[in-house]
C-alpha cells in the first residue's frame, strides 16, 4: 500500500503534476490527484516522511534528470517537476523535525550582485532540500558584504553562489574574498554555478566546488560533507 502512493508520487513528480487541476506531460490525467494531494494521502496513510521523500519525490526528480540529461525533457518540464517537489517539501518541512530526519546542514543560496536571474538557484535550492539540507535562500542581487553577514549570522555549513551574467560572475570572487577578509573563509564550502561560470572558474577564484546543474549541486555538496 505504501509502495503504491510512494509510487504513484513518483509518477506524478516525472508528469510535473503539483495539483489534480494539471495536465502533466501525458494527456487524460486532469482530475487524478497530483504530488500535493497525493502526500497529503501519504501522511494520512501513515507512511513515512523519509519514504515520501526518498521513494517518492527524490525518485522522481532521478528520472527528471536522466530524461532532462536524455534530451527528452527540456527546462520548463523540469520545472514543473521542481515545482511539485517544492511545494511537497513545503508540505512536509513540518514534519521533518518529528520523523527523525536530521538535516544534513545548512546552506546558504544567493544570486551575486547584479544579476536578477534566480530560476536556476531556486531549483538548486529545491534539490537541496530534497536532498534533507535546509537552505535558506538571500535572494538574488545580493552584496558581498550582506552574504558575509548572513555567514556570520548563519553559521551555514555550505554557502551556493549563483550567477547567469559574464558580468557578474567577478561578484563570486569579490564574495570568497569579502569572506576571507572577515575570517570567515576557513567556516563555510563555497560552491559555485550558473550558465558563464565552470570547474576551471570556480578553482581560479578559490570556490570548493562547481555543480553545472541542480543534480550535480546535489552531487558536490554531497561529496563535500563527506571529505
Ligand atoms: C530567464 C532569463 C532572464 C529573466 C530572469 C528571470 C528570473 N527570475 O530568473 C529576465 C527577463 C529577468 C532576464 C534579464 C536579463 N537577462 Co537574461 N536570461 C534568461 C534566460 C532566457 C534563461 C535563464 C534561466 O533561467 N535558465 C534556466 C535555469 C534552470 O538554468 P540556469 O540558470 O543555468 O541554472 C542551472 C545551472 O546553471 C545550475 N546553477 C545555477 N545556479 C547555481 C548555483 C549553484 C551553487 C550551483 C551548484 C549550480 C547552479 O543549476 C541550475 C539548474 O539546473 C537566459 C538564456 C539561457 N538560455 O540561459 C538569459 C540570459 C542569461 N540573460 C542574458 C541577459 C543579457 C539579460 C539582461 C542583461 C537582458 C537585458 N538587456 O536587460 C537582463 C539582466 C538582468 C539582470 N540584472 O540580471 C544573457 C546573458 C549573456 C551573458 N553571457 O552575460 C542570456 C544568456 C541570454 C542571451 N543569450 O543573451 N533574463
Amino acid at each position: 500500500m505504501s509502495e503504491d502512493i510512494t509510487s504513484l508520487i513518483k509518477e506524478n513528480v516525472i508528469q510535473g503534476r503539483v495539483t489534480a487541476d494539471d495536465e502533466g506531460m501525458d494527456e487524460g490525467l486532469v482530475g487524478q490527484p497530483g504530488v500535493t494531494e497525493l502526500v497529503e494521502q501519504a501522511l494520512a496513510d501513515g507512511v513515512s516522511v523519509a519514504d515520501i521523500i526518498n521513494k517518492g519525490l527524490t525518485a522522481g526528480m532521478s528520472v527528471v534528470g536522466e530524461k532532462f540529461e536524455a534530451k527528452e525533457y527540456f527546462i520548463p518540464d523540469m520545472l514543473a517537476s521542481a515545482e511539485a517537489v517544492g511545494n511537497a517539501m513545503e508540505i512536509l518541512e513540518p514534519y521533518l523535525t518529528q520523523s527523525g530526519i536530521s538535516a544534513k546542514g545548512t546552506i546558504l543560496v544567493a544570486t551575486v550582485k547584479g544579476d536578477l536571474h534566480d530560476i536556476g538557484k531556486n531549483i538548486v535550492s529545491i534539490l537541496l532540500r530534497g536532498a534533507g539540507y535546509i537552505v535558506k535562500d538571500l535572494g538574488n542581487d545580493v552584496e558581498p558584504q550582506a552574504i558575509v553577514e548572513a555567514v556570520r549570522a548563519e553559521k551555514p555549513q555550505f554557502l551556493g553562489l549563483s550567477a547567469l551574467l559574464t558580468s557578474t560572475m567577478v561578484h563570486m570572487g569579490e564574495t570568497i574574498q569579502a569572506l576571507k577578509d572577515n575570517d570567515l573563509r576557513d567556516s563555510v564550502k563555497v560552491v559555485i554555478g550558473g550558465a558563464p561560470v565552470s570547474e576551471d572558474f570556480a578553482r581560479s577564484i578559490g570556490a570548493d566546488g562547481y555543480g553545472a546543474d541542480g543534480f550535480q549541486a546535489v552531487a558536490v555538496v554531497e561529496s563535500l560533507s563527506a571529505a
